[in-house]
């Protein structure tokens, strides 16, 4: 594909990016408490192929090698999450030294390796032992994680490029919560409103305890957004889309930019909406600087019930999510027209798809094709003025994909899981062409 891509500045930030759980493995290694994840794969049932993380990627063990294969993309950042239960193996109190130096072993590699370390406090993995006194739903984990990001940041602060509170709240709420496909499992729609008040209330009192404590590191969040399409033109589909903008766009926006829940959705909650304390919604507002946005597809709303996810036509991928790069450009717009956001980074953009390995190779043109098209609609985006920061890929490497276990891969790079060996594939070396291209233009 040709690639008309020219207009990023030098200091843009481009990157990949993993989480703890999906790569790590090690899942009970020199002290680790389980997470919620650890439980949840234990579950007959919950997970695809019946898998779970206590092996991963081996990144536990393999890290080193690792970094060097992230270097050699001539990337100039990483992201990736720490494992709460990991550092804190019960989610209170004591703090498990060991777990601490993985992470310590990880920024100062990456910072040997000129890589700038973009740290994500949770990626989903809560200690076992939070989720045994309620988890996300009960308020008092809100403090928990507050003293869990104060620790990190007083070990690790001063030598990240920034540090994102909560990975896709709406995940955790909805998936987790309501639908119950995700840890830890339940599924009740108050609940889920419950745990997503809680994560946006987390999230702004570990700004500004972040902020107090003294912080180097750029703050934010990063949040699942997809444009809505309705799809038809009925008034149906239409109020439908705007209910489903509302659910997974505006609950997170509007706390955090406008200090209000959107007044749609929490009617339509009604009695199964939150229970918000005085000065809650002032907290959520601390401010950012930066605002994470994960793009993998657009979302089609219907109001038939038995409507079915990709099927507009389009290409979709191994998901079945449809690929549709305007959709991200459409996007980035909304939220500079919308939300007085600070500068917005890709914290993750890619795709899982049907590879093969031949001779060594893996000929994933499909892959490479998905992100050259979605790096083509930042540059549109930033053409037309939104105040982009950054791109990262995800995924570093193929790994543990939550529900659908070892069965889907999202990443550039091949992995072997009986040997662990790593292979690049052809998205990553042209990614790694891309990259250098951008240096001498
Ligand atoms: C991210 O979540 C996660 O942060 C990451 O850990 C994960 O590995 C990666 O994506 C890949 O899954 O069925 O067409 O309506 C992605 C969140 C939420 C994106 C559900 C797609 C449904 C699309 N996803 N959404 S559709």
């Amino acid at each position: 594909m040709s690639n008309k891509t020219n207009n990023f500045p030098a200091d843009f930030v481009w990157g990949v990016a993993t989480s703890a759980f999906q790569i790590e493995g090690a899942s009970s290694a020199d002290g680790k408490g389980p997470s919620i994840w650890d439980s949840f794969c234990a579950k007959p049932g919950a997970i695809a192929d019946a898998s779970n993380g206590d092996n991963a990627c081996q990144h536990y063990q393999r890290w080193a090698e690792d970094l060097d294969m992230i270097a050699a993309l001539g990337v100039n950042a990483y992201r990736f999450s720490v494992s709460w239960p990991r550092v804190q193996p019960a989610g209170s109190g004591a703090w498990n030294a060991k777990g601490l130096d993985f992470y310590e072993r990880i920024v100062d590699g990456l910072l040997a390796r000129d890589l700038q370390p973009h740290l994500t406090l949770n990626h989903w993995d809560l200690p076992d032992a939070l989720q045994a006194t309620g988890g996300w739903a009960n308020r008092d984990t809100t403090q928990r994680f507050v003293d869990y990001a104060l620790g990190i940041n007083a070990r690790l602060g001063d030598r990240l490029a920034s540090i994102a509170t909560h990975n896709e709240p709406w995940v955790v709420a909805v998936l987790g919560h309501e639908a119950g496909i995700f840890a830890p499992g339940i599924k009740s729609r108050k609940t889920a409103a419950q745990v997503s008040h809680h994560l946006l209330l987390s999230h702004g009192l570990a700004l500004r305890a972040l902020r107090e404590q003294g912080v180097s590191a750029k703050l934010g969040i990063v949040l699942n957004l997809a444009p809505m399409h309705p799809a038809t033109d009925s008034a149906a589909d239409r109020a439908q889309a705007t209910l489903e903008d509302g659910r997974l766009l505006r609950w997170y926006l509007d706390p955090l930019f406008k200090g209000a829940y959107p007044a749609d959705v929490l009617a339509d909650l009604g009695d199964d909406a939150p229970q918000i304390e005085p000065g809650d919604l002032q907290s959520m507002t601390a401010p950012m600087d930066f605002l994470g946005v994960n793009y993998y597809s657009h979302s089609v709303v219907s109001a038939d019930k038995s409507y079915k996810a990709g099927s507009t036509g389009l290409p979709v991928t191994d998901m079945g999510w449809e690929v549709y790069p305007e959709g991200l450009t459409e996007l980035l717009l909304r939220l500079k027209r919308d939300y007085p956001v600070p500068p917005l980074f890709v914290t993750e953009n890619g795709g899982a798809f049907k590879d093969e390995m031949v001779d060594g190779q893996v000929h994933d043109s499909d892959r490479l094709d998905y992100l050259a098209r979605h790096i083509e609609a930042v540059a549109e985006a930033m053409r037309q003025g939104v105040n982009m920061g950054g791109y990262m890929v995800w995924s570093l490497m193929d790994n543990f994909e939550w529900a659908s276990g070892y069965e889907k891969r999202f990443g550039i790079v091949h992995v072997d899981y009986q040997t662990q060996q790593r292979t690049l594939k052809d998205s990553a070396l042209w990614y790694r062409d891309f990259l250098q291209a951008q240096k001498t233009l």
